[in-house]
């Protein structure tokens, strides 16, 4: 597959696949989901790589979920809602290596959730994370929603959904949302640092207990298909298209029309 939405790199055993819209704040739209599932697939099958590195271009964003300019009732790709979504984030968790998320500024909306599914994270002292479905009329019900609540706590997952603040890094850390924090000259060495150390490790182990986690959070999926069900037909509402239009003129949402 030829990709013009991401980058990819492989070598020394890490395989680091970078969104590569730096213009949208490396929102995804459909093309990017298809693009990030073939290169999660091709790094988690590759033998030759024992760990995949998920980040994105610049130093503005990591992801910020959805492209809102590429959102008309629907994003503009496949699947329920017009973007597979939830199979990227199946594929995040599904290959059996880790997936270490690199979050090198805003990670928001489904930009948040791939952390939440990423096996680990590590965040530059500038970032900042939090979801903001129901500002923009959307939601993530699934990992986005109840694996986050596994994550960080039941409370503190309603919090971020109910309020759509912002947080930092250091939050993020304090609430087990990313496993380390580095000041943004040494985000890169931090992550290879992190890489080298799973690259010393057994393999068929890491997969298997990668595997064990996912199993116990399994039903999450399942949770989410439903939950995109629903959203599909949210999207086809006033209430969501309010959310979306303020976004794209830069003005507050009226929810109460
Ligand atoms: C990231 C954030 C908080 C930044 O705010 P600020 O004020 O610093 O910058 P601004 O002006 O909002 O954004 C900078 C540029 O990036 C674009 C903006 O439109 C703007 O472009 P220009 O005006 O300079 O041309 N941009 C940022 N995020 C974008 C996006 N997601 N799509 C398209 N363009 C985007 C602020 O921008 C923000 O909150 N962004 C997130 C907006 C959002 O609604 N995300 C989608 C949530 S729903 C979702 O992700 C989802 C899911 O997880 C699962 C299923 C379905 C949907």
């Amino acid at each position: 597959m030829d990709y013009t939405d991401i980058l990819y790199h492989a070598g020394g055993g890490v395989a680091t696949i970078t969104i590569n819209r730096p213009q949208k704040y490396n929102a995804f739209r459909g093309r990017t989901c298809e693009e990030l599932i073939d290169a999660l697939n091709r790094a988690g099958w590759d033998k030759a790589i024992g760990v995949v590195v998920l980040t994105g271009a610049g130093d503005k964003a990591f992801c910020t979920g959805g492209d809102q300019s590429a959102h008309d009732g629907g994003y503009d790709g496949r699947g329920t809602i017009g973007l597979p979504v939830e199979e990227l984030q199946s594929a995040i968790r599904d290959i059996p290596k880790p997936v270490i998320a690199r979050v090198n500024g805003y990670a928001i909306g489904g930009g948040n959730v791939l952390v939440t599914c990423c096996d680990l994270a590590i965040a530059s002292e500038t970032a900042i994370f939090g979801q903001v479905g129901p500002k923009v009329g959307s939601v993530d019900p699934g990992f986005g929603t109840a694996l986050l609540s596994r994550v960080v706590g039941e409370k503190r997952a309603r919090e971020i959904w109910m309020l759509c603040r912002r947080y930092s890094a250091q939050q993020a850390l304090d609430m087990g949302l990313v496993n380390a924090v580095a000041p943004p000259a040494e985000l890169d060495a931090e992550v290879a640092r992190w890489c080298q150390e799973v690259l010393a490790l057994s393999p068929t182990a890491l997969a298997i207990a990668k595997r064990s986690f996912n199993a116990d959070s399994e039903s999450i999926r399942g949770i989410g298909a439903l939950g995109m069900q629903a959203l599909s037909l949210f999207y086809q509402t006033e209430e969501s298209r309010e959310g979306v239009n303020a976004f794209l003129e830069k003005r507050k949402p009226d929810f109460r029309r």
